[in-house]
């Protein structure tokens, strides 16, 4: 039971309410870790709900950490916080909390055992921030990842401190929920210690969609999905990628579900994607929600990626959590390594491998080479919720593959195993994981370590020679500066190659070199003729590679490599040669690469996925960071037109065959979701957006009438809002869906990622006064603000109104979602490629954003590190 504290004591404090804002940030040191000197066996909560004074009662069973030095205070964490009530073993105490926390003095502390009551005042509704306890149309919602438990009670905010919790809450709400088992109606137990980020509760007027699973052991778990009323038609998909996820852990990794119950909530207002707390996942509801009228292919195999993303954390960040936050990757790198094969499983790991690649260089590479590059394990930070990064998260995915290819399939099973049970239940480090690749496989991983510890992407330059039967690939690797980080030493580099003869005939099957030295050459031997090699296979590293290729080569790679993903880099590259040629001197677009292409598209074997990707051109923002990387300084406005104008060549030296094309890849009958008939609808809206270069929209138009998925008419929509003949189809779908916020989204984002490059910042200006511009939900506020940023020549525009226009917002968000705010200020984050007037306007820009009074702690910090 908790105790009663709701009465006040005379001896207790006044209130105080503290605030988040702080002056002078000060960074946090990976080397200043120092444990918690109390172990935290038990926490029991209990919740009265109300909108603006809803209280928390805290019982806190401290023991002394027999791990640290004794006779410390005890520093708990609370923000944002109205003390009611502290006691200490039932006495009263009366110390008085600061803004961001309470220290009890070790003077005041007992010896042995002590338990320590609380009673808190928070005001859930007004909380705006979407961190801690807060409201979401009309629900009451957590977020506790990484450090919002501290706005729900005062409490050691740590993930190294974990305890098993009880939960029970007074509240009117139907739908009452925390982690672990329910042993009541509002009263949940977890019996699996847990840190505080995982802490959840829910309470609402939901309905759910349910269902069960029975785990390899025979335990039955009941499932479900909570959603708001009138939304539970649309959750089949995501509980169709759970079930499939929970299979998946034990026939892949051999993991069991633990609890009686697994709870999914979607809520409308999300900062991010989704959270794992323990037995009650909580997801943004545009990764629950779907059915074919409402979400789009790429939004169904994102709802796979993530459900599965989430579950898997329950041993891969929750059983074994993380020792503190610059481990982030333990978890993050791992899960996300763990769903990109899932997904593969489900898929086609070929489409998902090239898909996950164009991701990376999107915004991990794009990142790692600008001034916010930071290490996979970063030793130092002033606000944690900044460092949810493309670094962490992707580029510790591609380390956990290289260690896999390092290690094989059989060292990275033994490893897996090795880790789940030396540390279930632990805090664990990047130490520890290496540790247990290096016992279970006897492999020295001291300098595969570099790639925790150092930023920035390594550059591989390879040369090769032919001489008797001898071939020789020489490779040398460039570890760039990064913020902090000078010089390096070599990393460990798996680069994958196999070798291919004249007839295309794979002589040499794929084979992992492993590069250690800064130069170093390999030899093959009793070689008939000169090969062409195929270097980097299966993307086994994430690096840049750079080679003196031929067109001849990379069209030869496009027709015959029998690595796929090579396959598809080969044509990628041409694509890429050929458009930073025309941007830096103009010209026609070449007919090898147009018939290589046209090739691809036709060829039947083919997956129609791979085909559309081979279709798709590098997108301009690409372009720009290729360029920048040659030593260019790229214009925007000529990318744009330059990418245009290939564009256009295609559609031109394909026109014959694309009616016949589309006309083939309607999809009849009822909609399926999955990868077959979702790469059937890429490549024909790849085809529509060519065919509208030459028909002005109306085969799109045609296309958008026919269609019976959202994948299509969106898809139709983006296309005749490209080639300017959308402003009626756009009031249409405007009309059509103006009940479903999810839909509405996509409106918005459209709109302004379609709009020419002169006119993006008065579109994007007059949809932020549209009376459903709606700049507290993240969802909506992304839908613009984030789309103008990715309207890349629009973003740019001379005239630097986009770039004024974001400082805008992001000063206005900044109040109310420091979070969101400074997410979104990494749009500035490429400053440094482009030209001298452009670096001034968005200089002037980031220095008017730090110069505002009040800044968070979140964006102040993103600012000044771009700033430098
Ligand atoms: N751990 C979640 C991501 C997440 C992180 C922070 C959040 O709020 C600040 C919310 C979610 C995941 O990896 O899915
Ligand atoms: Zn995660």
């Amino acid at each position: 039971m908790v105790p009663d504290l709701t009465t006040p004591s005379r001896e207790r404090p006044l209130p105080v309410q503290t605030s988040s804002v702080q002056t002078s940030p000060q960074a946090i040191l990976l080397a200043d870790y120092q444990p918690f000197p109390f172990l935290l066996d038990h926490v029991a909560l209990h919740f009265k709900l109300h909108p603006t004074q809803t209280r928390v009662t805290a019982r806190l069973s401290f023991a002394p950490n027999p791990a640290a030095k004794p006779g410390q205070d005890m520093r708990l964490d609370g923000e944002n916080l109205i003390l009611h009530a502290l006691s200490l073993d039932g006495r009263t105490l009366a110390h008085t909390p600061d803004a961001t926390g309470l220290t009890i003095p070790a003077a005041d502390l007992p010896d042995g055992p002590f338990v320590l009551e609380t009673e808190v005042e928070i005001s859930p509704e007004t909380n705006t921030s979407l961190d801690g306890l807060y409201m979401s149309g009309g629900m009451y919602c957590t977020q506790c990842e990484a450090q919002g438990f501290r706005k729900i009670t005062y409490y050691p905010d740590r993930p190294d401190v974990m305890a098993r919790f009880d939960v029970t809450m007074d509240t009117d709400m139907p739908v009452q929920l925390s982690n672990g088992n329910p042993t009541g109606l509002g009263a949940w137990h977890d019996p699996w210690p847990k840190p505080a980020y995982l802490f959840a509760l829910v309470a609402g007027d939901l309905v759910a969609h349910s269902d069960t699973f029975t785990t390899m052991s025979g335990r039955k778990v009941a499932l479900n999905i909570y959603v708001r009323p009138g939304d539970e038609g649309k959750c089949a998909y995501a509980m169709d990628s759970l079930i499939r996820s929970m299979k998946w852990d034990e026939e892949v990794y051999g993991r069991e579900y633990d609890l009686d119950i697994f709870n999914i909530v979607a809520v409308d207002d999300f900062n991010m994607g989704a959270m794992e707390n323990k037995g009650l996942n909580i997801f943004n509801s545009k990764l629950v929600l779907a059915t074919p009228e409402t979400a789009t292919d790429d939004d169904y195999a994102r709802i796979e990626a993530v459900i599965a993303h989430e579950y898997f954390h329950n041993w891969t960040g929750n059983r074994i959590t993380c020792r503190d936050w610059f481990q982030l990757c333990l978890k993050e790198g791992l899960t996300v390594y763990r769903d990109q094969k899932f997904s593969g499983d489900m898929r086609s790991h070929a489409v998902k491998r090239i898909e996950d690649v164009l991701a990376l260089r999107a915004r991990q590479f794009r990142e790692d080479g600008g001034p916010l590059a930071h290490a996979v394990r970063p030793d130092s930070y002033v606000e944690i919720n900044n460092f949810y990064t493309a670094t962490i998260y992707e580029k510790g995915a591609e380390v956990i593959g290289m260690l896999r290819a390092l290690v094989g399939d059989e060292g990275y099973a033994k490893a897996l195993n090795l880790y789940f049970d030396r540390h279930d239940g632990q805090a664990a480090t990047i130490e520890d994981w290496l540790k247990v690749f290096e016992d279970a496989t006897g492999r020295d991983l001291t300098q595969f370590k570099h790639w925790y510890t150092q930023a920035g992407t390594p550059h591989l330059t390879v040369t090769d020679d032919f001489k008797d039967g001898l071939y020789t690939l020489t490779i040398e690797q460039k570890n760039p500066a990064a913020p902090g980080q000078a010089s390096k030493d070599p990393k460990v580099i798996p680069v994958a190659v196999g070798l291919l003869n004249s007839d295309g005939a794979e002589v040499v099957p794929t084979t992992v070199l492993e590069l250690t030295q800064e130069r170093q050459s390999f030899a093959f031997e009793g070689l008939a003729s000169r090969p062409v090699p195929s270097i980097l296979r299966g993307f086994s590293a994430p690096v840049i590679l750079e080679r003196e290729s031929s067109a001849e080569e990379r069209a030869f790679l496009l027709a015959h490599d029998t690595d796929p993903f090579n396959k598809w880099e080969a044509g990628r590259a041409l694509a890429k040669d050929v458009l930073m040629r025309k941007v830096i001197a103009g010209g026609d677009t070449p007919a090898d690469w147009l018939t290589a292409v046209e090739t691809v598209t036709f060829d039947e074997t083919l997956d129609p996925a791979f085909r559309a990707l081979t279709l798709r051109l590098p997108g301009e923002d690409d372009i720009a960071q290729s360029l920048h990387a040659a030593g260019h300084v790229p214009d925007p406005a000529a990318i744009h037109s330059a990418r245009r104008a290939m564009q256009g060549g295609l559609a031109g030296h394909l026109a014959k065959r694309l009616p016949a094309l589309i006309d083939g890849l309607q999809t009849p009958g009822p909609f399926d979701p999955g990868a077959v008939a979702a790469g059937r609808r890429a490549l024909r809206l790849a085809a529509l957006a060519l065919m509208a270069r030459l028909d002005g929209g109306a085969s799109a138009q045609v296309a958008m009438q026919n269609a019976n998925s959202m994948t299509e008419e969106l898809g139709a929509l983006a296309i005749l809002l490209d080639v300017g003949q959308g402003d009626d189809a756009a009031a249409a779908f405007r009309l059509k869906w103006q009940g479903d916020r999810l839909v509405m989204d996509k409106w918005f984002g459209l709109q302004v990622v379609s709009a020419a490059p002169d006119r993006v910042a008065q579109i994007t200006d007059a949809l932020t006064k549209d009376p459903d511009f709606d700049w507290k939900n993240p969802n909506r506020f992304r839908a613009v603000i984030a789309s103008l940023a990715s309207n890349h020549a629009g973003f740019h525009h001379a005239s630097g109104d986009s770039y004024r226009l974001l400082a805008d917002w992001l000063i206005k968000l900044d109040p109310v979602n420091p979070q969101t705010a400074a997410r979104m200020s990494t749009a500035f984050e490429t400053w440094p490629r482009y030209d001298a007037d452009r670096q001034a306007l968005i200089r002037a820009e980031l220095a008017r954003i730090a110069a505002t009074p009040n800044l968070s702690r979140n964006l102040t910090e993103m600012v000044g590190r771009m700033l430098g």
